[in-house]
């Protein structure tokens, strides 16, 4: 294919699957006593990509290398963009505010106050779209059955995470992250909180949980049911 199609696919198309950030399900919440560090199972349980699209997660591989972005802007004004990808992502998914902040103790006031916050459980009322332009940190995502997954996502990562979904961010140990965050429409940075709201009647969440809970536990479901039926049959 050529033409102005096949570039605006080259353009903006998600990449293939090895790219994606290395992700494994954590250890218990109890027996998490720095949540900068992998917290990894032993043996490790990797998730992969096919994992991470079912649960409704979004990643494409852009190039934080030959472009550069300031180390803060609120917002972070759509022209200065040189990147053409990025260009075209935004356009293509109506990514209309952007903002690019640091995190890191030097360059963001109140840096122990954000990252507890970050790493309070919650859902957004809509897509959370992070383009991580430096540095590296997890986010942490709940799978159908309520088992956190923690993807390790580093400069030139862009994940999108979709509405409803349970999660929660932190610094790894290098205690660094330079990213831009995108939005559709007027940003809400207001996450809403797991346990101290009610998560589980709000619209987002019974929405997440009918498009992509419930074909999986289905799925389980029946696979057991399998299983089952040629136990009954030994
Ligand atoms: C979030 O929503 O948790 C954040 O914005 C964290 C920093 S972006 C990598
Ligand atoms: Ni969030």
């Amino acid at each position: 294919m050529s033409g102005p199609l096949a570039t605006k696919m080259k353009s903006t198309c998600q990449i293939v699957d090895e790219e994606w950030p290395e992700a494994w399900y954590m250890v218990e919440d109890e027996k998490v006593s720095n949540q900068k560090c992998e917290n990894r199972l032993t043996p490790n349980k990797a998730v992969n990509t096919k994992e991470m699209k079912e649960l409704g997660l979004n990643y494409w591989k852009m190039d934080a290398e030959n472009y550069s972005y300031p180390v803060k802007s609120i917002p972070w004004n759509p022209e200065d963009a040189t990147d053409p990808r990025l260009q075209a992502l935004r356009d293509d998914r109506g990514y209309s505010y952007a903002d690019v902040l640091t995190i890191h103790p030097d360059y963001l006031p109140g840096f122990e106050t954000h990252v507890k916050n970050f790493f309070t459980e919650h859902i957004h009322d809509a897509e959370e779209i992070r383009y991580i332009l430096g540095g590296s940190g997890f986010f942490d995502v709940r799978d159908p059955l309520d088992r956190w997954i923690r993807i390790h996502v580093k400069k030139g990562d862009l994940m999108t995470l979709p509405e409803g979904i349970y999660h929660r961010f932190t610094c790894d140990e290098t205690d660094y992250i330079h990213a831009m965050r995108m939005f559709i429409g007027v940003p809400c940075w207001t996450p809403i909180n797991r346990f101290t709201t009610d998560t589980e009647s709000h619209q987002s969440r019974q929405q997440y949980v009918c498009k992509y809970c419930m074909p999986l536990l289905e799925q389980l479901g029946a696979d057991k049911r399998a299983l089952g039926g040629d136990e009954e049959k030994e």
